[in-house]
């Protein structure tokens, strides 16, 4: 993989926590069910048209929350802008995102290595917006045997996922202790994906 991602420091605005809070309020936090039967350690909550969900029946995008029936609340323009933006810096001038997933890390929280294949165009790249704690973030191969690099992720760094990256397995490590001064003890992260046709 030449290039494997596009990392833009501190790219994101000061200023996106409280669109998230108010996402929250109409679609809160929750610990989704594998398939496999595993509460996930990471809370999630989506905005935008598509919310990827997971439960005993698999991994999907919905145009509803199925904890409320409700379609996900709308992705804010602040939100929209900023993936696009971040997205056309790193040479994919066309994204248009139909999906948001936020992820909220608490202490301890983790994702293991996978990759997203859930999305139906894999030429659209993902763009990843890291807030409040720093995390490490695992990035491989196209073979889950493939070795791993370890990119250290804070406050406001944006990554782009596209071309031969796409697909490659990824994961977060436990998230460490710590306070950020205004999340608290908690990392989110926001995934903006094409996810539909
Ligand atoms: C690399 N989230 O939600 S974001 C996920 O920090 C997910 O919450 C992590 O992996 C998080 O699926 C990592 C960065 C990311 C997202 C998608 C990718 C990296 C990616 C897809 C392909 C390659
Ligand atoms: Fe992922």
């Amino acid at each position: 993989m030449t290039q494997p991602f596009e990392l833009l420091p501190q790219f994101a605005p000061a200023t996106l926590l409280p669109e998230i809070e108010q996402i929250a309020i109409a679609a809160p936090f929750r610990h989704m069910i594998t398939p496999g039967g595993f509460k996930m350690s990471v809370a999630m909550t989506n905005c935008g048209p598509l919310g990827w969900v997971t439960d005993r029946k698999g991994y999907r995008y919905t145009p509803t929350d199925p904890e409320s029936g409700k379609p996900w609340p709308p992705m804010p323009a602040a939100l929209q802008q900023l993936a696009q933006q971040a997205a056309a810096a790193a040479g994919f001038p066309e994204f248009k995102p139909d999906a948001c997933l936020i992820n909220r890390y608490a202490v301890g929280a983790k994702m293991s290595l996978h990759q997203d294949k859930d999305e139906r165009d894999f030429a659209a790249p993902i763009v990843s917006v890291s807030l409040g704690l720093p995390a490490v973030f695992q990035f491989g191969g196209l073979d889950r045997r493939d070795p791993v690099s370890r990119i250290p992720l804070a406050h406001r760094d944006v990554v782009v996922w596209g071309g031969p990256a796409r697909l490659a397995y990824h994961g977060v490590m436990p998230l460490k202790h710590g306070v950020h001064p205004e999340l608290g003890p908690f990392r989110i992260n926001l995934t903006f994906r094409k996810a539909g046709p």
